[in-house]
C-alpha cells in the first residue's frame, strides 16, 4: 500500500485541499509539485529540506517520499553549528530551501509549485527510511533518528483509528514542520487519510479560531494560550476533537479547555525514536492528566530501577518502555547511542517516569534526566546549550536547567560562572547565533561558582530550589 493513499488515490479531492502560507492547493496539484521533486531527487542519499512552513517544504517534503529518499527535515532557524551538523551528518546530497553558500558534496534543490510531474515509478519498499529526524540528547549535538515508511504507516493508522480521524476531517494545526508533531502526525496524517489541512503559519489562539476545522492539534502552550482567550476557544466549540501532546498538559488548561468549547481535549503520548504510542481515545474516557491507552499494536510496561516490573496499581512509578511496529530503527551514525535505549528484549527505553493504573491508563509523572528539558514542546538538551555557552571566551562554567513555567511548561534558565565582562543578553544572543532560537535561554543567572557534588556532578535540582 501507498504511504500516502489519499493523496495519490485521487479520491475526494478540493481545490484547497491544502491551505498553507496564504495559499489554496488541491491535492493534485501538490502531487504534481511533489512530483516534479520525485524526478529530480531519486538516488540521492538523503534529501534536506529546510521546512518552513510553507507549501514548497510540503511539496518537497512529498517528493523525497514518493522517490525513497530519507527527507532530513531542517528547522529554519537553526544557527549554523546546529545546521552544519545536520547536513553533515544526515549524509544529505540535496538541500531544499537553501540560501547562501552550501558546504561541498551538497546542491540546491529548488522547489518551482508551478512545475508538475506525473511521478509513476514504483511505490518504495515499507522497511525503507522515510526520515532521518533530528532530536537532542541530554549531551552532545542532536542525534538522527530513523524512521522507516511501514512505522510512520502503522502510526498514522493506530492514531486514525484512536481518533475517529477520516477523510471527513478538517485538521488544523500551526506546529513546526521539523518535528513528528507538525510534520509526520499533522501533515502526512492528512496526507494518508484524506480530507483538508490547514496550516495556520503560527500556532495561535486567533489563527485556530479562524479556521473551521474539525480536528486540532497543538502542543500544552498552544492550548494554554488558547484556554487564556476565551473568545478564540468558544470558536472551537463547533470542532469534533482537540488533541494535545508533545508535552504535559496541566489538569487546569485540560479543564478551563473543556469548558469554553465543550470537548475534554485528547492527550497523546510519544516521542520522536517511537511516534505516537499511547493515546485517549475519541469514543472513551478522556481523564484530566492521563494520556490513555497504547495504541494499535503497542506494547507498554513499566521497569523499576532494579530492572524489575513496576505493577500496575495506579501509584508505583517506572520507566515507561515500549515495543511494537511505530518503533525507529536506530541513530544514524550513532550505534552507542542506539545501544544505550534499547532493553537486551528489545524494548525502547522511554527515559520517561510513568504510572500505569489497574485499567491500563497511562499518566506520565516526569523525565528520568534533568537534562532533557521541553519548553513549548520543544526537546532541548541541556548539555547542547552548556556547550554553546562554554563556547563564549568570558565564559568558565555554565549549568542550564529547565525551570517551571506556567505558559512553556518549562523555561531554559542558564547559571553561568563568568570569566571576564558579559551580560545575560549577550550571552543569549550567542547562543541563538548557534542553535535553534527555541534553545535561547530564557533568563541567565551569574554565579561565582555551580554547586557541585563530591564527584564534581553539578547539583542541578539545587539550582532549581535556589
Ligand atoms: C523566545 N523569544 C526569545 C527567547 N525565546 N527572545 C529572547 N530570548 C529568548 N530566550 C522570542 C521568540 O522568538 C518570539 O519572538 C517571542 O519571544 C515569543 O516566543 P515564545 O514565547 O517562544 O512564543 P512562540 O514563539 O509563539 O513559541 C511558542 C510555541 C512554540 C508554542 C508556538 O514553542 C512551538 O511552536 N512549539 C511547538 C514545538 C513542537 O512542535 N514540538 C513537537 C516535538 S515532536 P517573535 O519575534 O518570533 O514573536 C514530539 C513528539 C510528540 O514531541 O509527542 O509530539
Ligand atoms: P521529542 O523527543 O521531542 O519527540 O519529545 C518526546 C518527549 O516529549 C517524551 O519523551 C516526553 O517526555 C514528552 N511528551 C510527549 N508527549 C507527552 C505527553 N502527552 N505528556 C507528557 N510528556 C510528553
Amino acid at each position: 500500500m501507498n504511504l500516502l493513499t489519499a493523496l495519490q488515490d485521487g479520491q475526494g479531492d478540493a481545490a484547497d485541499a491544502l491551505r498553507i502560507d496564504g495559499l489554496a492547493l488541491s491535492r493534485e496539484r501538490l502531487l504534481g509539485a511533489a512530483g516534479a521533486v520525485a524526478a529530480r531527487v531519486g538516488g540521492a542519499r538523503a534529501f534536506a529540506v529546510v521546512a518552513t512552513p510553507t507549501a514548497q517544504t510540503v511539496a518537497a517534503v512529498v517528493g523525497g517520499l514518493l522517490a525513497g529518499v530519507p527527507v532530513v527535515p531542517v528547522p529554519p532557524d537553526a544557527g549554523p553549528v546546529e545546521r552544519a551538523h545536520i547536513l553533515r551528518d544526515s549524509g544529505a546530497e540535496l538541500l531544499a530551501g537553501a540560501d547562501g553558500e552550501l558546504p561541498p558534496g551538497l546542491a540546491a534543490l529548488p522547489v518551482d509549485l508551478a512545475e508538475q510531474h506525473d511521478f509513476a515509478d514504483a511505490e518504495p519498499a515499507p522497511e525503507r527510511p522515510a526520515f532521518v529526524l533530528y532530536t537532542s540528547g541530554t549531551t552532545g549535538p542532536p542525534k538522527g533518528a530513523l524512521l522507516s515508511r511501514r512505522a510512520v504507516a502503522a502510526d498514522l493508522d493506530a492514531l486514525a483509528a484512536a481518533w475517529g480521524w477520516t477523510a471527513e476531517d478538517t485538521l488544523v494545526h500551526g506546529l513546526p514542520l521539523f518535528h513528528v508533531h507538525g510534520l509526520v502526525l499533522g501533515v502526512l496524517g492528512a496526507l494518508r487519510t484524506g480530507g483538508k489541512l490547514v496550516h495556520t503559519g503560527r500556532p495561535t489562539p486567533a489563527g485556530y479560531a479562524a479556521a473551521a476545522g474539525s480536528l486540532y492539534f497543538g502542543v500544552p502552550t498552544v492550548w494554554s494560550r488558547v484556554a487564556a482567550d476565551e473568545p478564540a476557544a468558544r470558536a472551537l466549540a463547533g470542532a469534533r476533537l482537540l488533541v494535545s501532546g508533545s508535552a504535559p498538559l496541566p489538569v487546569p488548561v485540560f479543564e478551563r479547555l473543556a469548558a469554553l468549547t465543550g470537548h475534554p481535549p485528547i492527550e497523546r503520548y510519544g516521542m520522536t525514536e517511537t511516534l505516537i504510542t499511547v493515546s485517549t481515545r475519541f469514543d472513551g474516557e478522556r481523564r484530566p492528566g492521563s494520556v490513555g491507552l497504547p495504541v494499535a499494536g503497542v506494547a507498554t510496561r513499566l521497569v523499576g530501577e532494579d530492572g524489575e516490573p513496576v505493577p500496575a496499581d495506579g501509584e508505583s512509578v517506572g520507566e515507561l518502555q515500549v515495543s511494537g511496529p511505530t518503533l525507529f530503527d536506530g541513530y544514524l551514525n550513532r550505534p552507542d547511542a542506539d545501544a544505550e535505549v534499547r532493553t537486551a528484549d528489545g524494548w525502547f527505553r522511554t527515559g520517561d517516569v510513568a504510572v500505569l493504573g489497574p485499567d491500563g491508563f497511562h499518566r506520565i509523572v516526569g523525565r528520568a534526566s534533568v537534562d532533557l528539558i521541553k519548553s513549548g514542546g520543544f526537546k532541548i538538551g541541556a548539555g547542547e546549550v552548556e556547550a554553546a555557552l562554554r563556547d563564549h571566551p568570558a565564559v568558565a562554567d555554565a549549568a542550564v536547567v529547565g525551570a517551571p513555567d506556567a505558559d512553556l511548561g518549562q523555561a531554559v534558565v542558564a547559571f553561568v560562572v563568568p570569566d571576564g565582562a558579559v551580560t545575560g543578553d549577550q550571552l543569549t544572543a550567542f547562543v541563538a547565533e548557534r542553535l535553534s532560537v527555541h534553545k535561547r535561554p530564557r533568563r541567565v543567572v551569574l554565579v561565582d561558582e555551580l554547586p557541585r557534588n563530591a564527584m564534581g556532578k553539578v547539583l542541578k535540582k539545587r539550582l532549581l530550589e535556589g
